[in-house]
């Protein structure tokens, strides 16, 4: 019997949930900018929710900028697509029909989506890099490609900042409601960000009075978002075939666990995510702070210690007693920097972050969440790392995970084996590590040097700076294993 594609819900033949909604009667309310696994395992996922809730026209319109595979695999699905829930207990299916359908690297049809009426939120994401704004100076970022490339043409553009931008224009000039802008991004405050970088682009290419238009119309609220989710494998598809009886090829997994909490600040109306379970509140950032700096920072950390002593997946590096430990310690030191927030009980919520980790059913790759570390460490590790030093707290734990982005960074294991460094930055990083042979007191100085990335006061900071130096200088000598093993038994 051939096996047909997942193309409508009355072709489902399995245990998968259907969603309990009549789609066709609800229209499209939100241009979603980066649809990758994760906006497919969270924000559609709560979007289902509401509308088997309330319905309405919030049906997602996704956006791939830069590569057309989703839209290959979910253009002849109608946009629909098996989410499987993951843990050691088993797994839950069911089919998500929030997404209309797919716009794939066409810059004109997602700026005409953009300029749709019907559209009342963008929500995005697109990865720390994907933005263009100096998280520094709060600027856009004049040397980031596509804000380069839409700064000489404003009108016809292809990044985040040109395409926001010129629909708000738009819409405003053929008198259409404005959007709200809604970042779903790893970034600290990332509305405000976000508002800053179009703020900051309308101002360069449109002068003055359109920027402070945009400043006083153009809601920017932020959220902070949170769901495990690997990249899909072959057994995605298989386990998403057992469950519907089709053949899915946007299939993706996920853990149970899923929060959104989001600033309420939607003056063009919103969806009720709350019927997914999404917080509104006045003001996300101690929200924010508690996640990146605990389970992001954590994660970079076992990320690069992992990756670099062998251990494929985030649950293998948790089943390594020596790694679990400078988890822990990573979890409860960066617990002591947080403001106190109403409700939450930090231990608690570490001791749930490294049973996390531990899903023997996910299997998260150490080596996509060490991508992309210039854009990541800022907020993860550096920033926490400000607070300790202010607050007279120990720096190790944040000095050791800078020693093995480091580490990390030289692009080989202790046997030899090259790896991709997959950053941005990358070929900086390797221009200033590329005059052979180097030690670890030249490599240390050369990555501090790179500029605006390690803050000053850190840099000239003994304690920090001569941890480093020496974790790196041990990690060369010795190998990796053994400098992670000295952090526990000094
Ligand atoms: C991870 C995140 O890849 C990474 O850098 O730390 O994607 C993480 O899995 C999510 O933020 C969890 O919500």
């Amino acid at each position: 019997m051939s096996i047909s594609r997942l193309t409508n819900i009355q072709s489902i033949n399995g245990p998968a949930l259907r969603p309990s909604y009549d789609a066709s009667k609800c229209g499209v309310g939100i241009v979603h900018l980066g649809i990758g696994a994760f906006h497919r395992a969270h924000q559609a996922v709560m979007t289902d929710d509401a509308l088997a809730a309330n319905g309405g026209d919030w049906r997602i319109v996704g956006v791939s900028l830069r590569s057309d595979a989703i839209a290959r695999a979910m253009t002849p699905q109608n946009g629909l697509y098996t989410l499987l829930e993951r843990d050691g207990s088993g797994t839950k299916a069911r089919v998500i029909n929030a997404i209309d359908h797919v716009i794939a690297v066409d810059s004109g049809a997602t700026l005409r989506a953009l300029c749709d009426p019907a559209i009342r939120i963008v929500t995005l994401t697109v990865t720390e890099k994907g933005y263009g704004v100096d998280q520094s100076t709060r600027t856009p970022d004049t040397n980031h490609p596509s804000v380069a490339a839409d700064l000489g043409n404003p009108d016809t553009p292809s990044g985040v900042l040109g395409l926001l931008t010129a629909a708000i224009i738009q819409r405003r000039k053929q008198g259409h409601l404005p959007f709200t802008v809604l970042s779903c991004d790893n970034l600290p405050e990332n509305g405000a960000l976000l508002r800053d970088g179009v703020v900051g682009f309308a101002r360069l290419t449109q002068g003055d009075d359109v920027a402070n238009w945009i400043a006083d119309n153009i809601a920017f609220p932020s959220s902070m978002v949170d769901r495990i989710t690997p990249a899909a494998i072959p057994e995605t598809q298989a386990e998403a075939l057992a469950q519907t009886g089709c053949e899915d090829q946007a299939a993706i997994e996920t853990e149970p666990f899923i929060q959104w909490v989001i600033e309420d600040n939607f003056p063009s109306g919103r969806p009720q995510w709350e019927a997914g379970g999404a917080l509104f509140v006045p003001d996300v950032g101690p929200y924010e702070a508690m996640k990146l700096t605990m389970l992001n920072g954590s994660h970079s950390m076992l990320a690069y210690a992992g990756f670099l002593t062998g251990h494929k997946y985030v649950r293998d590096v948790m089943s390594n007693p020596h790694l679990e430990k400078l988890v822990q310690r990573h979890l409860s030191n960066a617990a002591q920097l947080l403001p106190v927030l109403s409700g939450i009980d930090f231990n608690e919520y570490a001791d749930a972050l490294a049973d996390r980790f531990r899903n023997p059913a996910i299997a998260h790759e150490t080596y996509q969440i060490a991508m992309d570390g210039t854009q990541k460490l800022p907020q993860r590790i550096f920033s926490p790392a400000m607070i300790a030093l202010e607050n007279g707290q120990d720096l190790q734990p944040f000095a050791f995970a800078t020693a093995m982005w480091m580490r990390y960074c030289l692009g080989r294991l202790d046997d030899g084996t090259t790896y991709e460094l997959r950053d941005p930055r990358g070929a900086e990083i390797a221009n200033v590590l590329n005059q052979q042979p180097q030690t670890a007191i030249e490599i240390v100085a050369q990555l501090h040097a790179l500029p605006d990335f390690i803050p000053p006061a850190l840099r000239d900071n003994p304690q920090w700076y001569g941890h480093i130096q020496n974790t790196l200088k041990y990690a060369l000598e010795v190998g990796c294993a053994g400098a992670i093993s000295q952090q526990i038994t000094p």
